[in-house]
């Protein structure tokens, strides 16, 4: 059984928001139009309290049911079945969708017989990227749609890092334009 994973694609990390990521909101019909190959979609949020140690190193963002928090617009929710809040703790940082705190993710797929685990969403370097290793440490066969991420680039050169060290890792690269039907 196969799930597509949206990881973040919330207002904040789109273009405006508190940690915008240039061409952000590009990827969200990409995305609507990938959620209709999938008969399993769920999606995590970066859902932090007003006050953490993450915001140590990171402008305030996303804190929990406040506008910025919310998905974007235009991203269509009715293919998503669960979503998974993550970095809820004012003690975490929340980047992997495996430390999501309302729901366990691995064991939520692995109920639903889920052995490969399609990714896609925000930030590369970041939240993609921790994702994408928990998931192949977990045993998920892991693939990336290289065309339905984006990185928050504060740091030059990370976000190619991160797309070698996840290939190296095992994590296997497709685009959208593949279609799995
Ligand atoms: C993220 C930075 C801080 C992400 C979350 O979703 O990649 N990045 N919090
Ligand atoms: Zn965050």
């Amino acid at each position: 059984m196969k799930a597509l994973l949206i990881v973040d694609l919330q207002n904040d990390f789109c273009p405006g928001g508190a940690l915008g990521v240039k061409d952000g909101h590009k990827i969200v019909p990409v995305i609507n139009e990938l959620a209709r190959q999938f008969e399993l979609v769920i999606a995590s949020r970066d859902w932090h309290p007003e006050e953490t140690v993450h915001f140590e190193k990171w402008p305030v963002h996303c804190v929990a049911n406040t506008e910025g928090a919310a998905f974007h617009p235009g991203l269509s929710l009715r293919p998503v079945q669960q979503v998974f809040d993550k970095g809820t703790t004012n003690a975490d940082d929340g980047y992997s969708a495996f430390e999501a705190t309302n729901l366990d993710l691995a064991a939520y797929l692995k109920e639903r017989k889920v052995d490969e685990i399609y990714l896609c969403g925000l930030t590369t370097e970041y939240c993609v990227k921790s994702t994408a290793f928990d998931a192949l440490r977990a045993g998920f066969k892991t693939f990336l749609y290289t065309d339905a991420i984006a990185p928050v680039n504060l740091t030059p050169g990370d976000a190619e890092k991160a797309l070698n060290d996840m290939q190296d890792a095992g994590v296997i690269f497709l685009t959208s334009k593949i279609s799995l039907r």
